[in-house]
């Protein structure tokens, strides 16, 4: 009745950016992510405690972040036919919240493993994709590691629209991701609220749908190549249009600062002198720096040239695991 999972987040490559269903989270179009390494994230679920209890980093959950985890247990529970009863949950990352990955991934990613496990479901990918995906869209893409595309699909129920893993992370172990953390305070607009406002104000909506949806199969043979100034040309054209369609809406999304200017500045200085760096910016200011393993140093400096706080430097990560240890 209790199990623990591990999962780590990951930095879409080509970006989720809208839903056309809010209470299934499904998506206007698919994307593609990398997992990230080191960082992880550890959830412990236990079934059959006295009453339902959700404890994240520390602190007791409560309001709507307890409510997406106590509905994606709830999901578990209609799984099996026995009686689990309520339900403990303890969660811990080890990155920092302000770096502006989304550790709801990880979080929910590992949620949906341990919860399953700790029910006596077997694993399955795709059943904890589309578990993950109940707590947050983008957790659907961290059960699995290496490079994941969440296929938006068709069905209205959501059972088609779930993350598959096209390569593993042995496929391109040379790949780096350098987050630049320019700004360590919470973002105005939370990504949930940013990308609803755009799907329903932005007139280049419909555009960003239609190309992010062709940009998907160009950045799988991207990797595929393991070409990296292709998928880096890629990368920034699918983040800027992002930007570009949330800058749009009404009223207008503006996730970057002054700071992310200047370090997009200065990255193209760098690659006029040869050194191959591109960047991808989520819902947020700070860029994570596309890179490889002989130029990932120089992407630090030039992240902390630009004023970076925090700089955390990454390699393609691994599947979500069972750990035999629990957190209580
Ligand atoms: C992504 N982002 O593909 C995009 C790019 C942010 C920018 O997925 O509402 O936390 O829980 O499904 O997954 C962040 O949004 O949103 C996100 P919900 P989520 O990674």
């Amino acid at each position: 009745m209790k199990a623990t999972a591990l999962a780590h987040p990951n930095i879409a490559l080509v970006k989720y950016w809208g839903k056309r269903d809010d209470a299934l989270i499904l998506p206007h179009q698919s994307s593609l992510s990398l997992t990230l390494s080191p960082l992880s994230v550890t959830t412990t679920v236990e079934f059959g405690v006295p009453t339902d209890a959700v404890e994240i980093n520390g602190h007791t959950s409560k309001g709507s972040e307890r409510e997406r985890v106590l509905r994606l247990l709830e999901s578990v529970r209609a799984q099996t036919k026995d009686a689990l009863g309520p339900a403990k949950v303890v969660s811990r990352g080890d990155f920092p919240m302000a770096a502006g990955l989304a550790s709801s991934a990880a979080g929910f990613a590992a949620l949906a493993v341990a919860g399953r496990a700790a029910a006596g479901l077997p694993s399955d990918a795709r059943a904890a994709s589309i578990l993950a995906r109940l707590g947050s869209g983008s957790a659907c893409r961290s059960v699995e590691g290496g490079f994941c595309e969440w296929q938006r699909g068709e069905r209205p129920d959501g059972d088609d629209s779930f993350a598959v893993q096209r390569f593993d992370a042995a496929h391109w172990p040379d790949l780096r991701m350098v987050v630049a953390v320019l700004d360590r305070g919470e973002k105005d607009v939370k990504s949930r609220d940013g990308m609803k406002q755009t799907v329903e104000t932005s007139p280049y909506y419909a555009a960003w749908v239609r190309d992010a949806e062709e940009e998907v199969p160009r950045a799988r043979a991207h990797i595929a190549r393991r070409d990296l100034q292709a998928l880096g040309e890629l990368c920034e054209r699918n983040a800027w249009r992002m930007h570009s369609t949330s800058l749009a809406a009404d009223p207008p999304l503006c996730y970057l600062n002054a700071g992310t200017l200047g370090l997009i500045q200065h990255l193209r200085e760098h690659r006029k002198k040869g050194i191959p760096v591109w960047f991808t910016l989520d819902a947020g200011p700070n860029p994570v720096l596309l890179t490889d393993a002989a130029n990932e140093v120089a992407a630090e400096a030039l992240a902390r040239a630009c004023g970076a706080l925090d700089v955390i430097r990454c390699v393609p990560g691994g599947d979500a695991v069972l750990k035999q240890e629990h957190l209580f």
